[in-house]
């Protein structure tokens, strides 16, 4: 009975944990997103690599949006907000923020 007790717990937290390692796939590159600016502006990475921005301002949202690849705009990040894409496949791939077009940046995927 007591070893039933003790092997309860792990099994409990086995799907968690599996779930967790599935969705934890590394972060190639960080960009942060700081005084109006994606820093660094440009990225290289290879082609499977998982990008993740966050927002670092203290008040101010802002969006990456693909639009030249003709998909709507993403929700907004607020500060401390991240948002993680991975790129599959090779080719440059610009991005903008939604409320400041002046906002750039480009993914570079070899
Ligand atoms: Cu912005």
């Amino acid at each position: 009975m007591t070893r039933l007790f003790s092997i309860l717990p792990t099994l409990f937290l086995l799907p968690f944990i599996s779930h967790v390692f599935a969705a934890d796939e590394p972060v190639a590159i960080d960009v942060e997103i700081i005084k109006f600016k994606f820093m660094p502006q440009e990225t290289t990475i290879k082609a499977g690599d998982k990008v993740r921005r966050i927002n670092k301002e203290k008040r101010q949202y802002h969006s990456v949006w693909f639009e030249k690849l003709g998909e709507p705009e993403p929700d907004y990040l607020f500060p401390g907000d991240t948002y993680e894409r991975v790129f599959e496949k090779a080719g440059d791939f610009p991005y903008r923020c939604g409320p400041h077009p002046e906002m750039t940046g480009t993914v570079h995927v070899q």
